[in-house]
């Protein structure tokens, strides 16, 4: 059940952001065309089956008054996103796009360190990220000019358009493609979640967004939704006015959407309002596994829930469906902001919209939107700690089913909608909450009460409000020239080749799950959560930094140059896998010039690595032999991991086995210094570990562990090294190899010996550094055969040639 609001503490204490406080993680739970009036957490005679979003609220700060800032779709989640009103950035339709360098929420968190991720639907026109860093689904909807509006021919109903289908074919489903996206986007959020926690300890804060596309029609869901209504006798609408009688938008709306003369039956009303409701109840059992997720990952003490979405949905009142119109049902939206740590659970009457998300944000992580810039919302952080906050939204349409601009102003009760081609109107909400009242009749008939005469006062204020805040004329000129330009733009992209603005999410199967050149004991213990020690105890090695530095003792300066190595390491990292990618995937190469230039910043960000390590040699060779005292050795070894996990060397090989073509093309200059700075880079991390192994953490490791034998990186090492020193002759050889003579015979002689003596020390410390813990041996002598066949088959250039031929 939705918390009474009069059990409920008026007087929460106020939430802080404080100084060095971890910052939370904030997950924003969207549904689409989820109408507030028809919940039960607003609407106690709510038929919809909602426990999950029902016990949220009950822990959360609940708006029961807050609004979108346009009812449709795009317009209203660009100017969430943005805090600006859909005018300013020329939201004004499904087909609108906004500018990529207008800052949205997403912006600010990244800005303040945050992963910023998108699963799910935004409705982003051309650019699809607007600060996103990760999308983890492709949107449902188009992202180009293909649904735009056309003001200059109001009469023509567009095929896109919302039309009746949706009510007469309503009833239950297997499958729907609203349901294949739902599902994606479920799995990836929960599936981001997890990966958040096994990232490891300098994971940055997530700021995750699940958009959902339920409720939004067509009104089918599956029978188990279906049929968690099937002893419900669902209620007709409650408002029902003859269509004659409806106001001029409505009647135009009935038109658009192709309803005017549907004349639906009780029936056929019950079964779409039937469909919604189980969708209702399929959005809720997805939070409930978001919160599910969120429990079980450890996740739920620091992390922020927001819940919200972009319209409502008219479900039948005053004969409309849908939204696009300033009714409540279709304007208004859930709002919880849910964070009981800072924030006592309660519940805000005052008029707020979310366009006022982004600066709410913006407090929650420590930080203001930008001064010198527009915004238009405000900040509901007054509403959350319960101190007087503002109590007025604006909202503005000019999408479908209206032909000039229409705006909403909401204050206090009153809610008056103009738009110079139809009626005004003004409700007050608090005595007349169905909207049947038009106190600005007046514009027709002189004042009759009293109360009609207050009434008049307000509604002259308002009207001497909205023409002062929009100019209609101007603001008319700019939709139209914006759908015009749109018009011309679109015709010409849809001749010829279409290059979609889609966007695609990168999804490699080729880097999940069990694959052979990745070890199955590594790769079960790194998937699973919490990570457990090889006899199936919770491993602590699931550090934070407050544990690495516990454990290692390490002070704050200590630990900062610990994670300015494993930054520049990063940063080492991150310019190699570039210039790999530029490599393999530009045609033609870059210029040999312009490889030259990477390559040089590879080797600043080497070197950068190797001071950063000097400079902390003493602390680096404390870290290293300092025992724990329960398993010595084991927080030494995650630091080590932690360092060499990084993948670090540019993978020659796969670059000539998958890339041959363009491998051909690659200046030897480019290919050699790729390779020297490899070699630099392992050469380095060999000697360390060797170093450490032998000198330092030679008697760290117990009995026990030694006798499970753990193949990993450690054991695996001493062996190597062990065996090495006792035979002069392979090391010798290993010398020889190192000077880069190394023909197929060697490498099977090489090989064979191996294969009695264990892993060569070279090549643990290539898979340490890659992130494995064992070496498929096999594998790994096929793989270099290939790649010597590999190369022989390669005719690089000589210089000056780095250039595509024609073939
Ligand atoms: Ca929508």
């Amino acid at each position: 059940m939705a918390p009474d609001i009069n059990t409920l503490q008026t007087s929460a204490p106020a939430g802080v952001v404080k100084k060095n406080e971890e910052k939370p993680n904030i997950i924003y739970i969207m549904a689409d065309q989820l109408a507030a009036p028809q919940l039960k957490m607003y609407n106690p005679e709510s038929q919809i089956k909602t426990p999950n979003l029902d016990r949220l609220a009950a822990s959360s700060v609940q708006f029961d008054s807050a609004y979108c800032p346009s009812p449709l779709c795009a317009p209203s989640r660009m100017s969430m996103i943005t805090g600006l009103l859909p005018m300013k950035i020329g939201a004004y339709d499904n087909a609108s796009q906004i500018s990529s360098e207008i800052p949205t929420y997403a912006h600010y968190l990244r800005s303040k360190g945050y992963h910023t991720a998108l699963a799910g639907k935004m409705h982003f026109v051309g650019d699809q990220l607007h600060g996103y860093e990760q999308r983890l689904t492709s949107d449902i909807y188009p992202g180009d000019f293909g649904w735009a509006v056309n003001w200059d021919e109001p009469g023509t109903r567009l095929e896109w358009y919302h039309n009746a289908s949706s009510i007469l074919q309503a009833g239950p489903c297997g499958r729907s493609n609203q349901l294949d996206y739902d599902e994606e986007v479920m799995y990836r959020s929960v599936q981001y979640l997890w990966d958040h926690v096994r990232e490891g300890p300098e994971k940055r804060p997530f700021a995750l967004t699940v958009s959902l596309t339920h409720p939004h029609d067509p009104y089918t869901i599956t029978k188990k939704y279906w049929n968690r209504y099937q002893d419900v006798d669902i209620a007709l609408p409650k408002v029902r006015i003859p269509k004659e009688e409806l106001d001029s938008h409505s009647k135009r709306l009935m038109k658009v959407c192709d309803l005017w003369d549907q004349g639906f039956s009780d029936e056929q009303i019950k079964r779409a309002k039937r469909a919604y409701y189980g969708s209702v109840s399929y959005v809720d059992d997805c939070i409930g596994k978001l919160l599910e997720t969120l429990e079980d990952a450890g996740l739920a003490e620091n992390t922020i829930v927001i819940f919200s979405g972009d319209h409502g949905d008219m479900l039948g009142e005053r004969g409309l469906w849908y939204k696009m119109s300033y009714f409540e049902s279709s304007v208004r939206v859930p709002l919880l902001i849910n964070y009981p740590k800072w924030f006592q659970p309660h519940r805000v009457s005052q008029n707020v919209s979310t366009l006022d998300l982004l600066p709410t944000i913006c407090d929650l992580i420590g930080t203001k939107p930008a001064p010198c810039l527009p915004m238009d919302g405000q900040s509901m952080m007054p509403h959350l700690q319960n101190k007087e906050g503002h109590d007025t939204v604006f909202a503005e349409y000019t999408g479908e089913g209206t032909v000039r601009p229409m705006m909403m102003i909401k204050r206090g009760p009153w809610k008056y909608i103009t738009c110079p081609a139809d009626e005004p109107q003004l409700y007050n909400l608090e005595k007349d909450p169905h909207e049947l009242n038009n106190l600005a009749r007046f514009v027709k008939s002189p004042s009759q009460s009293p109360e009609d005469g207050t009434a008049k006062a307000l509604f002259d204020k308002f009207e001497a409000e909205a023409k002062a805040r929009w100019d209609f004329d101007a603001i008319t000129a700019q939709v139209l020239q914006s759908q015009r330009s749109r018009r011309v733009v679109w015709d010409a992209l849809k001749e010829g080749t279409f290059t979609s603005w889609d966007f695609d999410p990168v999804d490699d199967g080729r880097m999940k799950y069990i694959r052979s050149t990745i070890p199955l004991d590594a790769l079960e213990r790194r998937a699973r959560f919490p990570p457990v020690d090889s006899k199936g105890y919770e491993s602590k090695a699931n550090v934070t930094p407050s544990f690495v530095m516990a454990t290692l003792g390490l002070d704050d300066d200590e630990h900062k140059s610990v994670e300015h190595t494993v930054a520049r390491l990063a940063q080492l990292s991150s310019s190699i896998q570039s210039l790999k990618m530029d490599i393999l995937k530009s045609n033609p190469l870059p210029h040999p010039s312009s490889l030259q230039a990477s390559a040089q910043i590879l080797q600043r960000n080497l070197q950068s690595v190797l001071e950063s390590l000097n400079d902390n040699s003493d602390l680096f060779t404390r870290m290293a032999i300092r025992p724990s005292t329960n398993y010595p050795g084991r927080a030494q070894e995650n630091i080590l991991t932690q360092l060499l996990r990084k993948k670090l060397e540019p993978d020659l090989e796969e670059l000539v086995l998958e890339g041959r073509e363009t491998a051909r093309l690659a200046t030897p200059e480019g290919i050699a210094q790729l390779q020297a700075i490899w070699d630099a880079l392992r050469k380095w991390t060999q000697g360390r570990i060797a170093e450490y192994v032998r000198d330092e953490a030679g008697d760290v490791y117990t009995k026990e562990e030694r006798e499970n034998g753990v193949e990993n990186v450690r054991t695996g090492l001493k062996r190597a090294l062990h065996e090495e020193s006792d035979d002069d002759e392979e090391e010798e050889e290993e010398e020889r190899g190192g000077e880069g003579d190394n023909s197929d015979e060697e490498d099977g002689e090489k090989d064979g010996k191996r294969a009695n003596t264990g892993p060569e020390p070279e090549t643990l410390l290539w898979f340490a550094a890659r992130g494995d813990f064992e070496v498929p041996r096999n594998v790994e002598y096929e793989r270099r055969v290939g790649v010597k066949k590999g190369l022989e088959g390669v005719n690089i250039p000589p210089e000056g040639m780095g250039r595509a031929t024609s073939s």
